[in-house]
C-alpha cells in the first residue's frame, strides 16, 4: 500500500471540517498508516464512524481519483498499478448471498465469475473488518482495495460489505474492458454513511405502483446505498395491503385510485404472501421497508369499507368524492379494536421494520363532526380532554403505546411532535418545510427526526421550471436543491447527532403511471443517496454532476425512465406515457 508521496492536503469531516472549504476538486493519495496518524490526530468522529476526507494538489488521473460511483465515497486514495478482472475468476462473498454477489459482480463486469473453492486467494475477496488494517471500517461502512491481484472489500457487518459491493460493481460496470477482462485503476476507498437512514417514500394508496416497479425500484435504491423504504400503503383513495381479519379493506378499500372513482374499479393491493417476498428481496439488499398505516386521518378507504369506523371528513371544493370520510372514529372501541387488528398483522408482515408508521398527519382538516360523536364527547368527560387536538393526543398516545406494545418504535409525520410521546420510541418526520419552528421543537423536545421538508424533499414538485405538471410551492425542487440539501438547515452538531437521517417523498396524486413515477423520482433521487451519504465537505455538485451520465444509463438498463436535467429532456406527463384519460365519475 504506497500512495503518491509529496501533495498531500487532508481535510476532515466533522463539523469544523464541513465548514472548510475544499480548495481543488480532486482527491488525494495517502497511505492508510498515514491516514491512520491524521485521523487519530484529529479525533473526528461522526455517528460513531470515523471519516477521512482527502485532498489533492496533484493531477490524479480522473479514473481514481474520482471514480464514476454515486454516492461519492468519503475517501478515495489512488494508487499505482491496474487490477484485471478476467474471465472465470474466482470470488469468495459473503456464504448466505453467494447467488445476488455473484451475479451481481458478474453483470458488472460483464465476465462470468466463479465461488470460492480453494485455499488459494481469489481475485475478488469480502472479508471481515479485522483484515482491513488499523482503519477499520464499522457499521454501514467498508474499506475496498483495488490491488494488483486482488479486489478486497472489508466491512464490520454484512451491510458495509453489501454497500463494497455496490461500489466494487459500479466501478466494474464502468471500466474498459481488455482481452475479455475489466480494468481498474489500483485505488483504496474509505467510506462510510453520514446519516444511517437513508429512505425514500412511496405513496400506494394515490396511485398504485405494484410488485414489479418496487423490486425494480428497490433494486436502483440498493446500488444508491438507500437502507429506507417507507412504504404509504394506506390512504383515502385506497387501501393496499391485505389484512385477514378485514377482508373487505381490499374487496372495497383497495378499488381505485386519485383518479378512478369507479365502485368496481378493479382491486389493487398487495397480498400478504407479495409483501412477505418483497421484504425479504429488500431484506437481501439491506434495504429496511418501514411500513405506514395513515389515522386517524386519510382513512376514507378503510371508512367505506368498514363504516362503522366513520369519524367523519369534509368535501373538497364542493365534490362528493373527497373525503367525506377522512377520519376514523377516534374513540370508538370497534375502531380501536379494529386498528390495534390491523397494526398486529403489520407487525407480523414487518418484522425487522424496528419502526411502524402511523401516519397522524392532517387531521384537523377532517376532524369538524368529532364534537357531534358521542364517543368523542364522552372521551373528553373521562380523560379531562379540553379540545379537538386533546383527543388527537389521546389518540396518538393509544396507538404509540399499541405499536411499541408490539415492539416497535412509532413514526409520525411533524403533527405528532406536540404530542408528549416517549422520545426513545419516537421517530418524527419533518415535512413542513414551511415550519422550521416544528423541526427546532422535535429537536429541543429530543425526538430522533427524519429530513423530509416538502422543499426540496417532496418529488411530487417539479424539477425543472418548464415542466408543467406535478407542484409547485414558493418554487420547485430541482436536483440542485436536493442534492444541497440539508446544509441550508445549518444543522449544529447537536442536531446532526439527533438527525436520523433523510428521505425523498414522492406523493402520487399528479403521477397516474408508472414511466411518470419514474420520471418524476429519477435522478433526484441519486442526488438524495449522495447526499445523504457522503459528508458533506465531500459534496461537490459538479463532480456529481460529470459522474450523472453513468447513473442515468445505469437506470435506463435497470428500466427506469429519468430526467436528465444536462440535456432538459421532455417532461413526461401521464398523457405522453399513454395513459387513458381518468375515470371521475
Ligand atoms: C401532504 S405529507 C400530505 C400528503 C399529500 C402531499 C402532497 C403529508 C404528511 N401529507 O397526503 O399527498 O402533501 O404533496
Amino acid at each position: 500500500m504506497t500512495g503518491a508521496p509529496g501533495h498531500r492536503r487532508l481535510v476532515r469531516t466533522g463539523m469544523a471540517g464541513r465548514r472548510r472549504k475544499q480548495r481543488n476538486g480532486f482527491v488525494l493519495a495517502l497511505s492508510w498508516p498515514q491516514a491512520m496518524v491524521e485521523m487519530m490526530n484529529s479525533n473526528v468522529a461522526l455517528h460513531g464512524v470515523t471519516v477521512l476526507m482527502l485532498a489533492s494538489t496533484a493531477g490524479l488521473a480522473a479514473g481514481a481519483a474520482d471514480p464514476t460511483v454515486i454516492p461519492r465515497p468519503a475517501a478515495v486514495t489512488e494508487q499505482a498499478g491496474r487490477f484485471t478482472l478476467r474471465p472465470g475468476a474466482c470470488a469468495s462473498v459473503p456464504r448466505d448471498a453467494t447467488a445476488l454477489y455473484l451475479r451481481t459482480l458478474s453483470d458488472a463486469a460483464g465476465v462470468p465469475l466463479r465461488p470460492a473453492t480453494a485455499v488459494a486467494p481469489c481475485a475478488v475477496q469480502f472479508l471481515p473488518a479485522a483484515t482491513a488494517g488499523a482503519a477499520q471500517p464499522s457499521g454501514e461502512g467498508y474499506h475496498l482495495r483495488v490491488a494488483p491481484e486482488t479486489a478486497i472489500v472489508s466491512a464490520a457487518t454484512p451491510a458495509g460489505h453489501f454497500h463494497g459491493l455496490q461500489t466494487l460493481a459500479q466501478l466494474l460496470r464502468g471500466a474498459p474492458r481488455e482481452g475479455g477482462g475489466c480494468v481498474l485503476p489500483c485505488m483504496e476507498i474509505a467510506d462510510a454513511p453520514r446519516f444511517g437512514w437513508r429512505g425514500y417514500m412511496l405513496d400506494e394508496s394515490r396511485h398504485f405502483s405494484g410488485k414489479a416497479a418496487v423490486l425494480r425500484l428497490l433494486d436502483a435504491m440498493a446500488e444508491a446505498k438507500l437502507n429506507r423504504f417507507h412504504w404509504h400503503l394506506t390512504d383515502s383513495p385506497g387501501w393496499r395491503i391485505e389484512i385477514k381479519a378485514y377482508p373487505r379493506l381490499t374487496d372495497i378499500g383497495a378499488r381505485g385510485s386519485e383518479t378512478d372513482r369507479r365502485p368496481d374499479a378493479p382491486r389493487q393491493f398487495y397480498t400478504q404472501d407479495e409483501i412477505r417476498g418483497i421484504v425479504a428481496y429488500a431484506r437481501e439488499r439491506h434495504i429496511t421497508i418501514v411500513p405506514e398505516i395513515d389515522m386517524p386521518g386519510h382513512a376514507d378507504a378503510a371508512v367505506l369499507a368498514y363504516p362503522e369506523l366513520d369519524g367523519g371528513g369534509f368535501l373538497q371544493k364542493g365534490r362528493t368524492d373527497k373525503w367525506p370520510r377522512f377520519t376514523f372514529h377516534p374513540a370508538k372501541a370497534e375502531t380501536l379494536a379494529f386498528l390495534d387488528t390491523v397494526l398486529k398483522e403489520v407487525a407480523g408482515l414487518f418484522p425487522d421494520a424496528g419502526v411502524i408508521h402511523f401516519g397522524g398527519d392532517e387531521v384537523h382538516f377532517g376532524w369538524q363532526k368529532w364534537p357531534d360523536l358521542p364517543g368523542v364527547k364522552s372521551l373528553m368527560a373521562k380523560e379531562g380532554l379540553k379540545d379537538l387536538a386533546g383527543v388527537e393526543t389521546w389518540f396518538n398516545r393509544r396507538m404509540a403505546g399499541v405499536i411499541n406494545g408490539l415492539g416497535f418504535k412509532t413514526a409520525g409525520w411533524d403533527e405528532i411532535a406536540a404530542r408528549d410521546l416517549p422520545r426513545d420510541k419516537t421517530v418524527i418526520f419533518w415535512w413542513r418545510h414551511d415550519k422550521p419552528q416544528i423541526l427546532r421543537q422535535a429537536l429541543d423536545a429530543g425526538y430522533p427526526v427524519v429530513l423530509c421538508p416538502r422543499r426540496p424533499c417532496y418529488f411530487d414538485f417539479v424539477q425543472h421550471d418548464s415542466h408543467k405538471v406535478g407542484r409547485r410551492w414558493g418554487g420547485f425542487n430541482p436536483i440542485e436543491d436536493v442534492y444541497a440539501f440539508p446544509a441550508a438547515l445549518q444543522l449544529s452538531a447537536d442536531d446532526e447527532a439527533k438527525v436520523l437521517g433523510m428521505q425523498a417523498c414522492l406523493w402520487t396524486e399528479t403521477t397516474v403511471t408508472q414511466e411518470r413515477r419514474d420520471f418524476m423520482t429519477w435522478p433526484r433521487l441519486l442526488a438524495l443517496a449522495e447526499a445523504a451519504w457522503t459528508p458533506e465537505a465531500r459534496k461537490d455538485l459538479a463532480s456529481f454532476r460529470s459522474r450523472l451520465p453513468a447513473g442515468l444509463a445505469r437506470l435506463k438498463a435497470l428500466g427506469l425512465g429519468a430526467f436528465d436535467p444536462a440535456a432538459n429532456t421532455a417532461e413526461i406527463t401521464d398523457e405522453q406515457a399513454g395513459k387513458p384519460k381518468a375515470h371521475l365519475d
